[in-house]
């Protein structure tokens, strides 16, 4: 048989004329992005329409849901075509007739950078304006740069650049980023108004790149600028705030072609960092994450209203987060008293935004008015889902889920918050194991993003689609994890951890290590971060592993021992460091300097000298070996799914992509040499993941895993 000729592309841009107005429509889905199909049609659209001696005046708009969302990111790293967006956005500035852009919905990037080539603009109540780049490393780099300070100034400029913020309508007014408010979304008819009103008026062709009053007060814009240079070299390794101050530099010294070659030259440096790679990677993989099988196969049941068991510190997150996704929530603790303490929890996040002006007293007594609290099981007959955040001990969660059997209606969700126990196990306690799921929140619960849905070997499909749909209600980024001792986060944490502890033993201070980890990008380091946590909770996980450990493998037990002194961190006020009362800033302390030279002394270990890059690099090849181990047991489905949790839930810097990621990026050939080098030492903890071994003999990378 023939093959088939393919079915024409549909065209990306339409272009009609009525009554002496050419309408440019931008039509294609989902958000708009400026492919070289876009591109191309809006460059052809535009020379036409302005040869067009019918025509009088140019609409551009967007059809669907969005303006124009942006660059096509999927198009970043792929060879150039043309024309290039600059190119687009000065055709539509040289235009001779007005040209207006009509916004609804997202107009980010070089879709704002589209409508600020036109020469008036008007946006609906849906509009969100931005120029979001340096989100993807990156910054405006069709003329953003250049033309958003001779419209709006440069620190108004440089905010939104930096911030990568969204702007509704009535403020971007407020700053002179567009020129009408519309009244509704339907940007056509209210865009085609202004167009009439601009000819009526003959009004002129506005040029934002011959604008010059926004920039009249130099003085003004080069302290924006300076301060923006101040700040940007704050940033944690960030490269491209730094050159989006360089680019309004130039806004504010050079002519508009000048400016725009600036602008190009420093965008280039940008696209080619590795950085933008991973930023784009995060991007994409944040929207992945949520593409499981499950979801794919069944519908979500209906969550209606949620019931939390405790009310300590993670009950009570989890009920604000509930709370905040506006469910009514019924909190089951074990006496009154209890009952109190875990709604005054609940209080006091609500007190801290009244306090900071983000919520009325009223619109707590609202929100608080959804909470009840409750003793009994029997208070959870009518909820669509439970989540039990009690102690870590599997009797105590076996007796919880045998209530929550007894008392919940059928068809409720029964979740738990275990952040490591069998949950297969613990479904046993119930008749229904189909309904029974983990629901791994971070603390703390109502501000960090990470969610990792546990999926138990018995759960039905509809259960995981509805724990999915409720992540995205509650503002969290959701990862599917597999049964194992700590799913995907805690189990690669711990052996990290484990990797660190190797250093500090074999001559590395706690201090240098946390140095170091900083250095590479996270917030903190791993002993900083136990002492905000509290020890006694590593502490508690060590004990419990001690039965099943490798009575070969190596055992550092400094951390034990400081535990041993009560020293469990900032809540003891010493730790790792030393805390003066009611500090968060700890201190070295020499005494756990002595602690850990006594303990090099007592393994027999000489002390050497680790220089950063040869920590970061046990660090990370510890990280990427057991997240590869992850991978390739099933854990964790795809490594973006490694990445999402890392970056989500333990601070590794999102600009790096997550460990997967950044293994891709400086060669996977080159972790595995690491491993099998710091191997010949410690060939137990050192041991090579198969599908990083498999990876390399191919040649290949962990994002030819993640099909995104
Ligand atoms: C830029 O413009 C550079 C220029 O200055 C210079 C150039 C020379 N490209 O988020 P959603 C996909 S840089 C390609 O789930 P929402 C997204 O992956 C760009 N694809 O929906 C998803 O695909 P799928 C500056 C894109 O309603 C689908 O669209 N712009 C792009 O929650 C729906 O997305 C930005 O940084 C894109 N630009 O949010 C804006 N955008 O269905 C980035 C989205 O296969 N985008 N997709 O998973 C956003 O912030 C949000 O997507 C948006 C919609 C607010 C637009």
């Amino acid at each position: 048989m023939d093959a088939q000729p393919a079915a024409p592309e549909p065209a990306a841009v339409h272009l009609s004329v009525r009554d002496h107005i050419a309408f440019i429509a931008v039509d294609h889905p989902p958000v708009n992005a400026l492919s070289t199909a876009v591109r191309r049609g809006l460059m052809d659209a535009i020379a036409q329409a302005d040869a067009d001696a019918d025509v009088h005046a140019v609409l551009v708009h967007g059809r669907g849901k969005a303006f124009i969302a942006g660059a096509d990111i999927r198009e970043f790293g792929l060879p150039p075509q043309a024309p290039s967006l600059p190119d687009v956005c000065l055709r539509i500035e040289a235009c001779g007739k007005p040209v207006v852009a009509a916004i609804h919905g997202p107009a980010l990037g070089g879709g704002l950078e589209v409508a600020l080539s036109a020469h008036y603009r008007v946006a609906g109540p849906s509009a969100k304006l931005g120029l979001p780049e340096v989100l993807l490393g990156l910054l405006p780099g069709a003329g953003g740069t250049q033309r958003a300070p001779r419209l709006i100034g440069a620190e108004a400029a440089l905010d939104l650049m930096l911030s990568g913020r969204h702007v509704g309508a009535p403020e971007a007014l407020r700053l002179g980023l567009i020129d009408r408010v519309a009244t509704s979304d339907d940007v056509l008819t209210e865009g085609e108004a202004f167009v009439r009103h601009v000819l009526a008026e003959q009004m002129p062709v506005r040029r934002t790149g011959a604008l010059s009053d926004a920039l009249a007060d130099r003085a003004a814009a080069q302290a924006a600028i300076d301060a923006a240079r101040a700040e940007a070299s704050k940033k944690r390794g960030l490269f491209s705030p730094l050159k989006i101050a360089e680019a309004v530099q130039a806004a504010l010294d050079l002519p508009l072609a000048q400016g725009l070659a600036v602008e190009r030259a420093l965008f280039e440096q940008c696209l080619a960092s590795p950085q933008r790679a991973g930023l784009v990677h995060a991007f994409f993989a944040e929207r992945e994450v949520a593409k499981v099988p499950e979801a794919r196969q069944a519908q979500p049941r209906r969550i209606a209203s949620a019931g939390v068991v405790g009310g300590g510190t993670m009950g009570a997150g989890i009920a604000v987060s509930l709370l905040d996704a506006g469910l009514p929530v019924v909190m089951v603790e074990r006496d009154d008293a209890a009952v109190a303490l875990g709604r005054s929890r609940v209080e006091k996040v609500y007190d801290g935004h009244v306090a900071k002006g983000r919520l009325t007293p009223e619109g707590k007594a609202a929100v608080m008015a959804r909470l009840h609290g409750a003793t009994d099981y029997a208070a959870f007959q009518e909820v669509d889902l439970v989540i039990e955040a009690v102690f870590e001990d599997m009797a105590v969660k076996h007796a919880v889920f045998a209530e929550l059997d007894r008392h919940c209606k059928p068809g409720a969700v029964l979740a738990t918050n275990t952040s490591y126990l069998d949950i297969d196990a613990i479904a046993q306690a119930t008749s229904r194991p189909q309904d029974v799921i983990g629901l791994h929140f971070f603390s703390p619960a109502h501000i960090m993003k990470l969610l990792e849905i546990v999926v138990p070997a018995q759960v039905s499909a509809d259960v995981v689609a509805t724990a999915f749909a409720l992540a995205t209600r509650l503002k969290k980024v959701p990862v599917r994890a597999g049964v194992c001792d700590g799913f995907i986060g805690n189990r690669i944490l711990a052996v990290y951890r484990t990797a660190a502890d190797h250093l500090m033993e074999d001559g590395a201070s706690p201090y240098e290590i946390d140095t170091m980890v900083r250095a590479f990008g996270f917030p903190m380091g791993p002993y900083e971060m136990s002492d905000l946590a509290g020890g006694d909770i590593g502490w508690a996980t060590r004990k419990r592993r001690a039965a099943t450990r490798d009575p070969k493998a190596r055992y550092v037990h400094i951390a034990d021992q400081l535990c041993e002194r009560g020293w469990f961190g900032q809540k003891t006020g010493r730790g790792w460091y030393l805390y003066e009362a009611g500090s968060r800033n700890g201190q070295p302390d020499p005494e756990v300097e002595a602690i850990v030279a006594e303990a090099r002394a007592q393994a027999g270990v000489t002390p050497r000298h680790f220089t950063v890059d040869e920590m970061q690099r046990r660090y990370v090849a510890a990280m990427v070996n057991e997240g590869a181990k992850v991978v390739e047991e099933g854990i964790a489905l795809r490594p973006l799914d490694v990445d999402v949790t890392l970056v989500h839930g333990y601070g590794f810097p999102r600009w790096r992509g997550g460990p997967m990621k950044h293994a891709d990026i400086v060669g996977l050939g080159q972790i595995l040499a690491d491993i099998r080098a710091f191997a010949q030492e410690d060939p137990l903890f050192w041991q090579p993941s198969t599908l990083l071994v498999k990876l390399v003999a191919e040649g290949r990378t962990f994002d030819s895993l993640n099909q995104i």
